[in-house]
């Protein structure tokens, strides 16, 4: 240190230069870090609507079934089509009535599309009614053994009602169980109900998402009961479900086109199945 003292510009010189390198490699690491991720170009952005797209992307490539809204092309009878994101056989379909339409808009977080089913409407007949659905297939049935499904939703909070079902499988009273995500209050409150043969299982999450965000929402069953998962916070019930196996298909975004089916009327993406190991 005595040394430095007596050649003053040395150590001033060695600090701009360590000062200089140091910043070249913050500049490295800033620019270098987001191409080498999965995530491309958008890596470099930060935020958490860009986590939980990249959350998503990640997590739902193991999925048995996952529709991005990515891609989508007219089939033959001129109804829109959406190819399962994972490569799966399975094409999910626009079924509409009343003139209602599914609409393409901007994804999670600004990135991608995903769908807008129609706007509320409060007639008693007639109404605008949309929804995309996904014929049964014995390779997506959970049967006894636990399964998670779920979607990304996206939700003005004028436009909740009673009943809105953003995806399901099965009715009401049908055959085979039912497995179904909604948000059935005002205040936009999502719920999951899973039911087998005459026992039903719900769970509602005391998170809203009724507020022009996106939240990703996730209902599981285990062998303990039922859980609903909005943006990380967990709403459990517990309870015994036996086998859930119907030949309903999946419908997102109603549970049919009538006019007393219970029309969504905001925004998903990213609606996915995943079937588990049996515990
Ligand atoms: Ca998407």
């Amino acid at each position: 240190m005595l040394h430095d003292h007596h050649h003053g510009e040395v150590p001033a010189a060695r600090l701009i230069a360590r000062a200089i390198v140091g910043a070249a490699l913050l500049l490295l690491a800033a620019c270098g870090a987001p191409s080498d991720g999965p995530t491309g170009q958008d890596g470099g952005s930060d935020g958490p609507a860009a986590t939980s797209t990249e959350t998503a992307s990640v997590d739902l490539a193991s999925a048995d079934l996952w529709l991005a809204f990515e891609d989508s092309e007219a089939s033959s009878e001129g109804t829109t089509e959406f190819p399962d994101a994972v490569g799966g056989d399975v094409v999910a379909r626009v079924v509409s009535a009343n003139g209602g339409r599914v609409e393409i808009v901007e994804g999670v977080g600004g990135t991608g599309s995903a769908i807008a089913f129609p706007p509320l409407c409060t007639g008693d007949a007639g109404c605008p009614r949309a929804m995309v659905e996904v014929e049964s297939d014995p390779a997506l049935e959970p049967g006894e053994d636990p399964f998670a499904f779920g979607a990304t939703v996206w939700l003005a909070p004028e436009d909740t009602t009673t009943g809105s079902n953003i995806v399901q499988k099965g009715r009401f009273a049908t055959d085979g169980g039912l497995w179904k995500l909604q948000v059935d209050d005002e205040e936009g409150h999502p719920s999951c109900v899973l039911r087998s043969g005459d026992t039903l299982l719900r769970v509602r999450s005391e998170v809203t998402v009724a507020d022009s965000s996106w939240h990703r929402v996730v209902c599981s069953r285990d062998a303990d009961g039922i859980s609903i998962d909005v943006d990380g916070v967990e709403d459990r019930e517990d309870g015994t479900l036996g086998s859930v196996d119907s030949e309903w298909p999946i419908r997102v975004g109603s549970p049919g086109v009538g006019d007393d089916d219970d029309q969504f009327h905001g925004r998903v993406d990213d609606v996915f199945l995943r079937l588990l190991p049996p515990t």
